[in-house]
């Protein structure tokens, strides 16, 4: 028998979009390799890369649409399904006008599938009422980074620029265990001499590889950049040179800083002023240094000003635009990066052009055939959205996330989605979110259909198909071509992702993330191709741009931009009756809501459930044993886990992961204060009590 050839192809999961070889097995199933040529893991794999096989089960996941009947999820015909999803849609829009069509989208949708949704709902529905889970993540680095470089994208540089720079601070990233594979760069850059200061409330897995590991209270990132420029300036460690001629605005940020005095900082974050010292002496010393930062300090009220403060550190110290040297944001979702750029985001059209722009809106309309005034404008944020279901909402079609267990407040976001007169979702297993839809509908995913992915470098990456999809599973881009149709709209939404992603590369020409220059063809030939990539004018194709901002930042004038940002407080401080603050995030064996990790038996008995990790002084206090469940109370709301003991956690901070439902759910108690430029909520602070609970009567 011939053996099946393997197809080189990328994990379903994060944004470091680790290389993979899959193999279809004679016995049924997929074998998972290494694919030691993608120069990004070089064939390592963490857990979930290794079982992601296991979701391509029909066993675990969806295979036939669901339709509501008398209460409860019945099989139905495709189309069935989809008739009675365009019958809703147009009978509301009737009713209630098209923005009371909702649309809700994901940061793990690729390229064609977030290009295809986004001229969805503009164009068929009508709607300005989109937007997506990417703004529940890296929206604050990527506002703060537009503000600051006239650009947004994650990495300036590739992540083997890492191990040749001097110093990397990073800020509220715990990649040891979010990208496991991405380690590597710091172990190098260790061995190289250089040194790491990571920033994170708790001593995680990544802190203990830290030459320095400061511990911030949650929330208080923005005075602790500020005290660290404080301090940079007081020793006169400033670049005056890339100051003057590279950066406007300073004058107003170094008077911001210098109010902010390291006593005044050590009281308001925990760090100590020789801890202040010692990592100004790290960051300053070696030629080249790099601050990056995930979503800790970005997942706040004050996200974006608090990058902006890390990104006034880099500038301050000439370490912006030069070789080795940058600020950069690590992106999450496996599409994190692409997904924020080709128009499911509420105020964006492809390419990463402004809605509120006539010359981009006149360009875009022009590749949709469309007239530009018949473009709807900017909607609402995420959480504004989800809130406004059941009111101003009243149809969603959602595809690509599961906010019952992802957004914040998750029980009234879960009610609104009750309240709604009708909801489609689109997933390929039953999530949470699922089960309360009036029509589900299964789709194809990563290893059984082809599309791009944008990981979190800015590198474009062709996902390949591998395998047959199971019969009675359709794709995304199915289901927009089948409702466009039925919704009057016969031509526009192809089904052939190539098909998509040459009208994306069109409606992608001359913005920021220029993909023009990018084809199928030559992703298939190369290890992925940095944007922008504008298409070549001669017979030599453009390179790509592995390295953003080396001659000139992409403001107006070429100039970085100072943001002049003070501290504040988070939007909920602690106080008598909840005298704790709650952050939240993640586990190595778990993925996000848990929606594919969770129906994975290697992954469930590595991570089973949610917990509380609380110090054992706090623990003492209050009297909670390791392993007995205790119950969290927030203004929202209560949840209940077990215990887990440790020093690694500030007294006065308990973390919980959040990728499980239920009762142990950490969303149920977090804080939809939003910031006021990205409209981030508040995940990574709030204020709780904790209690254990009693025995049962
Ligand atoms: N295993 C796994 N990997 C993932 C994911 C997953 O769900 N599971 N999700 C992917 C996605 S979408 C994303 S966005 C990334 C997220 O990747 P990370 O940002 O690395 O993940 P988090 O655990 O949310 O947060 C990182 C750290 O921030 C710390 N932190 C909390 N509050 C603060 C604060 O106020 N200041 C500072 N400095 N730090 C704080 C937490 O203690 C935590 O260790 O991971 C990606 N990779
Ligand atoms: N408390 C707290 N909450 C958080 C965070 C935190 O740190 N703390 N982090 C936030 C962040 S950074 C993020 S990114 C969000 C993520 O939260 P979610 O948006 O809920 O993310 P996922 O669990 O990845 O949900 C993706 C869903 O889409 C499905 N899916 C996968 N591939 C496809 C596809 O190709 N098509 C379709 N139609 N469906 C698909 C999956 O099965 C799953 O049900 O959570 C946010 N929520
Ligand atoms: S680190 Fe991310 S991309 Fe790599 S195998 Fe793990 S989940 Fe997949
Ligand atoms: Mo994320």
């Amino acid at each position: 028998m011939d053996t099946i050839a393997s197809t080189p192809t990328h994990c379903p999961y994060c944004a470091l979009q680790c290389g993979m070889n899959l193999t279809p097995l004679a016995a049924g199933g997929v074998e998972v390799a290494e694919r030691p040529d993608f120069p990004v893991n070089r064939g390592a794999l963490c857990g979930k890369g290794r079982t992601a096989a296991a979701v391509l089960s029909p066993a675990v996941r969806l295979t036939s649409p669901l339709v509501r009947s008398a209460g409860r999820l019945v099989e139905s015909s495709w189309a069935a399904a989809l008739d009675l999803i365009a019958e809703r849609l147009g009978s509301t829009r009737e009713a209630y006008g098209a923005d009371a069509l909702g649309v809700f989208g994901g940061g793990g949708l690729t390229n064609e599938k977030a290009y295809a949704l986004g001229k969805f709902a503009r164009v068929v529905l009508g709607t300005s009422q989109i937007d997506y889970n990417g703004r529940f993540c890296m929206s604050s680095a990527a506002a703060a980074g537009t503000r600051a470089f006239g650009l947004d994208r994650g990495l300036p540089f590739p992540l083997e620029d890492i191990p040749r720079t001097g110093c990397v601070i990073l800020v509220g990233s715990n990649l040891a265990e979010t990208m496991p594979p991405s380690l590597r760069f710091f172990s190098e850059l260790r061995e190289n001499g250089g040194t790491l200061i990571v920033v994170d409330p708790r001593r995680t897995r990544t802190a203990e590889q830290a030459d320095l590991h400061l511990a911030p209270r949650p929330g208080t990132d923005l005075a602790l950049a500020l005290g660290l420029l404080h301090l940079v300036v007081a020793e006169g460690r400033t670049d005056e040179e890339f100051i003057r001629e590279r950066t406007t605005g300073w004058e107003e940020t170094r008077a911001a800083a210098m109010a902010h005095w390291p006593e005044q900082v050590e009281r308001i974050t925990g760090v100590s002023v020789p801890q202040l010292r010692e990592a100004v002496r790290l960051f300053c010393a070696p030629e080249s240094a790099m601050v990056l930062t995930a979503r800790g300090p970005e997942q706040q009220s004050k996200g974006t000003d608090t990058v902006g403060a890390w990104i006034n550190l880099c500038l301050a110290t000439g370490r912006a635009g030069r070789p080795r040297s940058g600020y950069g944001c690590l992106t999450g979702q496996g599409n994190g990066q692409g997904g924020r750029e080709h128009g499911q985001k509420a105020d964006q059209l492809p390419g990463y052009r402004k809605l509120d722009d006539p010359e981009a809106r006149a360009h875009v309309a022009g590749v949709w055939g469309v007239d530009p005034d018949a473009l709807p404008g900017p909607g609402r944020s995420a959480y504004e959205l989800l809130d406004a279901l059941g009111t101003d909402i009243r149809a969603l079609l959602l595809m690509g996330s599961n906010p019952v267990v992802s957004a914040p407040r998750a029980a009234h976001v879960e009610e609104r989605l009750r309240a709604l007169d009708f909801l489609a979702v689109a997933d390929v297993v039953l999530s949470e979110t699922a089960e309360l839809a009036d029509v589900v509908l299964p789709v194809t995913q990563w290893a059984e259909e082809t599309g791009t992915t944008t990981s979190l470098e800015g590198r474009v990456l062709l996902r390949r198909r591998a395998v047959a999809p199971p019969p009675g599973v359709r794709s995304d881009l199915y289901v927009l071509h089948e409702l466009s149709a039925r919704l009057g709209v016969e031509k526009g939404f192809p089904t052939d992702p190539e098909e998509v992603f040459e009208e994306l590369r069109r409606a992608s020409a001359g913005g920021p993330a220029d993909y023009s220059g990018i084809t199928y063809r030559r992703l298939a030939e190369e290890t992925g191709v940095f944007w922008p990539c504008p298409e070549s004018t001669d017979e030599v194709a453009h390179p790509g741009t592995p390295r953003l901002f080396l001659d000139g930042f992409a403001t107006p004038d070429g100039r970085a931009r100072f943001a002049a940002v003070t501290h504040r407080a988070t939007a909920e401080e602690p106080d008598a009756d909840y005298p704790l603050l709650l952050t939240t995030g993640r586990v190595v064996a778990q993925y996000q809501s848990g929606a594919q990790t969770r129906r994975v038996a290697e992954l469930n008995a590595a991570a089973p459930g949610p917990f509380v990790e609380l110090h054992p002084r706090l623990a003492a206090r209050i009297g909670a044993a390791e392993g007995a469940p205790v119950t969290v109370t927030s203004r929202r709301g209560r949840a209940t886990a077990p215990a887990r003991i440790t020093s690694a956690i500030r007294p006065d901070t308990v973390f919980m992961p959040f990728h499980w439902p239920g009762e142990g759910r950490a969303n149920t108690l977090t804080n939809p204060a939003l910031d006021p430029t990205s409209r981030m909520p508040e995940f990574k602070s709030c204020a709780v009590r904790v209690e254990v609970v009693g025995p049962p009567e």
